[in-house]
């Protein structure tokens, strides 16, 4: 016993050294295991997530395993750019007489019943084109052909509304153009109108297309004036408002039959508003007018002195309140929403 005990003692204690190492081997085994399994996972080649230092391996696999799932949803839309990287700038015009209405629909596939979305971006505003119309299908045609591509490249949701006087009537531009705004937010809520000549095509797609806080005169200069604006306070031919802003104006007044005067009356809405019509530089507001004769039925309105006298007594009850007409017809076509309206004619 007394030669045994300092053997016996060492024995003993080795047996806690030896049960300590097999300890410490079994976990240094156990973290280079699990330490593969991270690796190989990373290089598997089913998978191309890449993984971040410091995520948790439950954190990896629970991404891998939804990865699937947001491959089908379509990721959404950003908005467009504030200046669309489409635009061109100043671009030459082409008015061929060889110009077929199939040679504008092929050139817009994009546009499906006269509207259209940017196909990347979500738009920054939805815009209702309204061009009052009657027999100038040439100058329609013209004008399809540039606008669709010129407002594809200001990255706009919009839509083109033609409104068709039926009849032989004296012509109203401002109540089809009232038409044109109700009968648009039938289909979608517009928040901005532009109220379009059928003859006037923008030579430069900087000038934008869309409502700005105020009342905003599209037209400064156009060919057949030397590119000046016609005289100061000039509002007609190519104007954008919002749905808010046209609405508080109560629209256009309809009781301008005939050339001249319902322009200058929209101005006088606009300034009793305290509104103030903005324009964009001379530069880009620039117009080329398709040349052409007065037409038979839009004689000068003679009238026209005497009702812009009175129009701040009755533009509350003259307007988008009191514009009364029949819907003969809407067609949608692909490169506009045709709208036929009987009008009626000027009271005597
Ligand atoms: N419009 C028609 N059909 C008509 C009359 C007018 O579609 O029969 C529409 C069309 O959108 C046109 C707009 O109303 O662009 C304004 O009419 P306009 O182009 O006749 O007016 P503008 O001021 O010309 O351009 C007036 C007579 C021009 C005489 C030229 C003499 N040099
Ligand atoms: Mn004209």
């Amino acid at each position: 016993m007394g030669l045994c005990s300092p053997v016996c003692k060492i024995l003993r204690r080795g047996k806690y050294f030896v049960l300590l190492f097999l300890s410490l081997s079994l976990l240094a085994w156990i973290a280079t295991f699990s330490g593969e399994t991270v690796k190989s996972a990373q290089v598997s080649p089913s998978t191309t997530q890449t993984l971040v230092k410091g995520d948790s391996l439950r954190d990896k696999l629970t991404s891998w395993t939804t990865a699937p799932d947001r491959l089908n949803t379509p990721p959404a839309k950003g908005e467009c750019p504030e200046k669309s990287p489409l635009l061109q700038g100043a671009v030459k015009l082409s008015f061929e007489s060889s110009l077929k209405l199939k040679d504008v629909q092929s050139d817009n596939k994009g546009v499906t019943e006269g509207e259209y979305e940017p196909p990347d971006c979500r738009a920054r505003q939805s815009v209702a084109i309204l061009i009052p119309h009657r027999s100038r299908e040439r100058h329609l045609l013209y004008l399809l052909h540039h606008l669709h591509p010129f407002l594809q490249r200001q990255q706009l949701h919009y839509a083109i509304y033609v409104i068709q006087q039926a009849g032989d009537a004296t012509f109203n531009r401002a109540k089809l153009l009232n038409i044109g705004y109700l009968e648009a937010l039938k289909d979608y809520s517009w928040e901005c109108f532009i109220f379009h000549d059928v003859d006037l095509v923008p030579e430069n797609d900087h000038n934008s297309y869309v409502c700005d806080k105020q009342p905003k005169h599209l037209v400064v200069g156009r060919n057949a004036t030397g590119y000046k604006l016609r005289y100061k306070g000039y509002f007609g031919g190519v104007t954008a408002m919002s749905k808010e802003q046209f609405l508080q104006v109560n629209g256009f007044s309809n009781i301008y039959w005939g050339w001249g005067g319902e322009d200058d009356d929209l101005r006088i809405r606009v300034e009793l508003q305290k509104m103030k019509i903005v324009r964009p530089p001379a530069d880009v507001a620039r117009y080329t007018m398709v040349f052409h004769k007065r037409d038979s039925g839009n004689e000068i309105n003679k009238d026209r002195m005497r009702l812009l006298g009175r129009t701040s007594q009755v533009w509350r009850k003259d307007g988008l309140n009191s514009c009364s007409y029949k819907t003969l017809s809407v067609e949608r076509l692909p490169l506009y929403v045709n709208i036929t309206v009987d009008i009626g004619k000027p009271q005597s």
